[in-house]
């Protein structure tokens, strides 16, 4: 078997970027890819990802983001083209509801810049919200939105110009810790060893863990693009990223970017587990599109024109929604990152940094106690995905 100081199994967004780090310092790495790099069968395709500081879901994913947007602008650089497009980002909900009071939680312990904005105040400083008067915006300068398969490509390709060897359409059959410490991993096309092995598969997560069946699993996700009707309102420069807490749900969307429409999505879990394997991707049913489009036209009605484009991603959700980090909890020359909940690929870059600590040091400078494993040693686990 060919042998390598590490190796990565699965190149989406988590992955490209611990090549890279991996490569970066000087480990010689080999990464495995099943489908084509970059791909659009799991979680990192669809063009754009938000980016927000004003993290809602918990305070501490803060000191992350920061870095997480420090190694982007470095990567940035290091590609020579843009990744990552600053628009500001907008958290709107009830005042009482779950979206807002977190963000200003985070705001609030981390001091972080922000303007809390009526309904009204937002439709007058960006028109293209059209939200009632019962919701509340907190609006973050320094949100945006990454390209997230172009950054898929920037890191593998760096983690290429540091000697990594990159295999695409080379699915891994099986994985093996050997006796010395080493790992044995097997593919379609070969066999290969290493001091160390990361895993991230993304919504394959639990078909290449045991452990991580029922705590990583994959959710159906539909995101619709429509023609806005005032398209001016809808440009990068006037229409800052947002989630949206409202009756009918949590939603998400973005300027028109490389794709000829309004994104918009459902943040939410409308709870269709899937087998990555078998999704249909290019199956809608006259819901997937209703969901979205009647939300759009109430909220914002000058973007809900024709749809120009329907896609089908993957969420691959921890039963608390936060990620999973760690080292396998029998191999510590293996190291699994899963379970990213849909909020994950903001944080890929870090995340790259994180596997690399983890894979060659076994630790890590950065606070990463909320994605322990082991917090789910005694839960009770939902049904292990189809
Ligand atoms: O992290 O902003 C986000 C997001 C929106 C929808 C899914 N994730």
């Amino acid at each position: 078997a060919q042998r390598y100081d590490s190796i990565v199994v699965g190149l989406g967004g988590m992955g490209s970027a611990a090549l890279y780090h991996l490569a970066r310092r000087g480990d010689r790495v080999l990464g495995l890819e099943q489908f084509d790099i970059p791909h659009a069968m799991g979680s990192s395709h669809g063009v754009t990802r938000i980016i927000r500081l004003a993290y809602f879901e918990h305070p501490s994913y803060v000191p992350l983001l920061r870095r997480a947007y420090e190694l982007w602008r470095e990567l940035e650089t290091r590609a020579g083209e843009p990744l990552l497009i600053i628009t500001g980002s907008i958290d709107a909900g009830p005042e009482d509801g779950t979206v807002v009071p977190g963000a200003l939680r985070s705001c609030a312990e981390h001091d972080l810049p922000h303007e809390v904005l009526s309904a009204a105040e937002l439709h007058r400083r960006f028109p293209g919200y059209c939200l009632p008067d019962d919701i509340q915006a907190v609006f973050q300068p320094e949100g945006g939105f990454l390209r997230s398969e172009q950054c898929i490509v920037a890191h593998v390709m760096a983690a290429a110009a540091h000697g990594a060897e990159v295999h695409g359409r080379e699915p891994v059959t099986a994985w093996e810790a050997l006796p010395g410490g080493a790992v044995r991993v097997r593919t379609a096309r070969g066999t290969y060893e290493a001091e160390r092995l990361v895993l991230t598969a993304g919504a394959w997560a639990s078909r290449l863990v045991k452990e991580l069946q029922g705590l990583a699993v994959p959710e159906r996700q539909v995101l619709i693009w429509m023609q806005p009707r005032r398209p001016e309102l809808f440009t990068p420069e006037r229409f800052p990223v947002f989630n949206m807490e409202v009756p009918e749900g949590h939603f998400y969307g973005f300027p028109v970017y490389g794709i000829p429409g309004f994104k918009f999505g459902l943040y939410h879990h409308l709870g269709e587990v899937v087998d990555p394997n078998t999704m249909d991707r290019e199956a809608f049913t006259p819901r997937d599109e209703e969901v979205l489009r009647s939300a759009a036209e109430r909220y914002f009605p000058d973007a809900a024109g024709p749809t120009t484009a329907l896609k089908a991603c993957m969420f691959t959700n921890s039963p608390d929604e936060h990620f999973i980090i760690d080292h396998h909890p029998d191999y510590p020359q293996v190291t699994v990152a899963a379970g990213f909940s849909g909020h994950g690929y903001k944080f890929c870059s870090v995340v790259g940094e994180i596997l690399a600590d983890l894979s060659r040091e076994g630790t890590t400078r950065h606070d990463i106690g909320l994605f322990r494993l082991d917090r789910f040693a005694n839960a009770e686990r939902p049904a292990p995905s189809a």
